[in-house]
Order: C-alpha cells, then sequence, then structure tokens
C-alpha cells in the first residue's frame, strides 16, 4: 500500500499547544510535528473497496443523510444503527427530521437495512435523538446516543435485545454526548466514554475533551475522570470526542476518537457556507485496569478525509468513527460516517493498531 504524505500546513497551526502529561514527558511526535516538517501518515489502515457501505439511496423510506452509526456483532449477526437525516422527500437537501434505523448484515460489509425506521424521538422537550453507539454487554445490547433538548444536549443510554423495544436507563446533564460503554464490567460496574462541553472556565470556544465516568447500574454516574485533553492531540486544535466503544486486546482498550481542527482560510466543501471544520480519527490504547490512563496514542491521525465520499457531501472533510470490531483473525473493522453523509469502513490489523499506539508514545 502506498504511505500517504500529508504536508503540515494541511492544518492549521496547533495555537502552541503542546502535549502535557503528568510525568512531564513529551513524546516524540511533539517534535516531528513542531519542526514543520511534513507529517508521515500511518499506512496500515485499509478503506473497504464497497464504500461507501450504506447510502440513503439504499434505505427504504425517506432518507437524505445515512451516518455516523454504530456496529456490533448481537446474536449472530452484524447489527447496525445509523442515523438517518431525512429531507421534506427522498433524497431532499432540505432536512426537517433525524430518526436512526437499523441495517443487519452477515458479513459486516454488505448491509440489508429493515423496512422502517426505528427510533425517532420527538416531544415538547426533545427534538431528536442521534449519533448512536452500540455495545453489547452479558448479552444485552446497549445504545448510547445524542439527545437535543431545548434545555441542552444529553447524552442518553438505552438498552434492546430486539432492535423493536427499547428502555432508557439514564440521561446526562446538558451539555453531554459522544458517549460510549465498554464491552465489559469492571468491578461490577458499568464503564464509559464521554464528551461534555466546558464552555466556560476550559479557555477558547471548543475546547472539549474527552472524558470516563462508572455507574453500578448504568442509572447513576460517578467516578469522573480526564482521560485526554484535547491539547494533547497536536494535531487539532479544537474538540476532541470518543469513537467507537473500545475492543479488548492484550495491550489495552483499543479506542478511536475523533480530533477536529478548526481552519481560519477558505471553506470545505458542504451544503451549507461557512464550514471550516476537519474532522480526522485518532487511536489511543487505554489500561484494562484503569481505563481513564492513556497507555498510547498514535502521534498522527490514523485517518484523515481523502477519498472523496469523505471530502463531499453535506458537510466534506468529516470521519466521525462510531463502530469497532475486532475479528477473531486480528482483523479490525472500524465503521465510520463520512462528511455526514454516507457511512463508510476500513479496516487494519490489531498488531499495527496497537504498535502504531505504542511507538514511541508510551504515556507512562
Ligand atoms: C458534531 C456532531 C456530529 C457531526 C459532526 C460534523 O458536532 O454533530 O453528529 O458528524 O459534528 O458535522
Amino acid at each position: 500500500m502506498v504511505s500517504i504524505m500529508v504536508s503540515k500546513p494541511a492544518f492549521a497551526e496547533p495555537h502552541g499547544r503542546r502535549p502535557q502529561f503528568d510525568d512531564g514527558h513529551t513524546p516524540s511526535y511533539v517534535q516531528t510535528i513542531a519542526s514543520g516538517e511534513s507529517v508521515k501518515m500511518n499506512n496500515c489502515v485499509e478503506r473497504c473497496p464497497e464504500n461507501p457501505l450504506l447510502t440513503a439511496g439504499r434505505i427504504p423510506y425517506p432518507a437524505t443523510l445515512i451516518f455516523n452509526a454504530g456496529v456490533a456483532r448481537f446474536q449472530g449477526k452484524y447489527v447496525m444503527v445509523f442515523r438517518n437525516d431525512y429531507g421534506d422527500r427522498p433524497g431532499s437537501r432540505k432536512i426537517v427530521g433525524t430518526n436512526m434505523g437499523v441495517a443487519y448484515s452477515d458479513d459486516g460489509i454488505a448491509w440489508e437495512p429493515a423496512p422502517q425506521p426505528w427510533i425517532e424521538w420527538k416531544s415538547e422537550e426533545i427534538s431528536r435523538a442521534y449519533d448512536p453507539r452500540l455495545t453489547v454487554i452479558d448479552g444485552r445490547c446497549y445504545l448510547c446516543f445524542a439527545v437535543d433538548t431545548r434545555h441542552g444536549i444529553r447524552g442518553g443510554i438505552a438498552v434492546t435485545d430486539d432492535f423493536d423495544r427499547w428502555e432508557v436507563l439514564s440521561l446526562s446533564a446538558p451539555d453531554n454526548r459522544n458517549m460510549v460503554l465498554f464491552p465489559e464490567k469492571r468491578d461490577g460496574k458499568f464503564l464509559r466514554l464521554e464528551r461534555p462541553f466546558p464552555i466556560y472556565g476550559r479557555g477558547g470556544p471548543e475546547n472539549f475533551d474527552l472524558w470516563f465516568s462508572d455507574s453500578p447500574d448504568c442509572a447513576y454516574w460517578g467516578n469522573t475522570q480526564l482521560v485526554l485533553g484535547s491539547e494533547q492531540v497536536p494535531w487539532c486544535n479544537a474538540k476532541i470526542g470518543p469513537g467507537a466503544p473500545p475492543v479488548r486486546t492484550r495491550a489495552g482498550w483499543l479506542t478511536t476518537f475523533h480530533a477536529v481542527n478548526i481552519g481560519t482560510n477558505e471553506e470545505l466543501p458542504a451544503w451549507h457556507t461557512g464550514w471550516h471544520k476537519t474532522y480526522t480519527i485518532g487511536i489511543m490504547l487505554l489500561d484494562i485496569e484503569r481505563p481513564w490512563k492513556v497507555v498510547g496514542i498514535s502521534g498522527e491521525p490514523l485517518m484523515t478525509p481523502e477519498a472523496e465520499y469523505e471530502l463531499n457531501g453535506y458537510r466534506g472533510h468529516v470521519l466521525f468513527p462510531g463502530g469497532m470490531i475486532l475479528e477473531p483473525d486480528g482483523e479490525v473493522k472500524i465503521y465510520y460516517g463520512a462528511a455526514d453523509t454516507v457511512e463508510c469502513l476500513a479496516t487494519a490489523h490489531v498488531d499495527e493498531l496497537i504498535a502504531l499506539c505504542l511507538n514511541g508514545n508510551a504515556m507512562e
């Protein structure tokens, strides 16, 4: 595979940010990026030739943007819950609502959408639920999603056994979203990653970070700990957030995150004006016993928008990871929304992803 060279000016200056870790250690990648040399992208990730895997044209009900899906293996199949922003008629660019739909697959590549949308949550208080992530724990499928309300954005957690009935277990205080659950409990507690929006006291308009908390029952959450500050990700100058639910590996919990860089100059392609944000995918390893501790992190984005379906769409230059599956042969399937328009898949070998996270970037 050809390695991709991305020159530094592709991203805005990281605002003089320097990663600061507890032990004062400066990872080697910081020097590379700060030196202004071109940054060599990793080349261990391969985009699926069938991309985009799921698009609005495949959906048997009104659909315009199919993206930001959660994916899990459940009851012998792959199951996907995707976000659907739909228009006033099929394919229309005038978005009038959001729901979440389900699709099934035998191989994780060819998907069959269910005939009807699954969840559309609307009330006087709630305008929509979206950006689902799926985690199977003890044989039940948990669903995390963002909930837009009149009083702020809340992180919701629900559980289902059949992708028909669903029971809400908790809704966070606003503003919070991008929650993901770990696939195992620790000391009897559910574990989650999340991304609150601290607009006061954090500095900067969108310096949002990635946090951890745990819960005995999936309703009451505590033991809140900072996992990764956005300033520790040198290729972005704004917010980060959890991607797909972590998977257990021999080296730690492997997990993706999204990282946002706000450009100051040219507008990026979009269906609306004023779009300046690039969303890349990062990858890191968290300690198995203390999942709020970063064991290693790739010094470069795992993926940046490059393919046509990632560069152009409702919001171009957006990669938004929401599903990760570790196959028995070591292949890791990474599902991501592209350009807020379609759902895609990339694959890599788990050993290469672990090496990317650990090479020179151990944090302890
Ligand atoms: C984020 C979320 C995502 C979306 C992304 C890019 O803030 O709203 O759903 O994919 O912006 O538009």
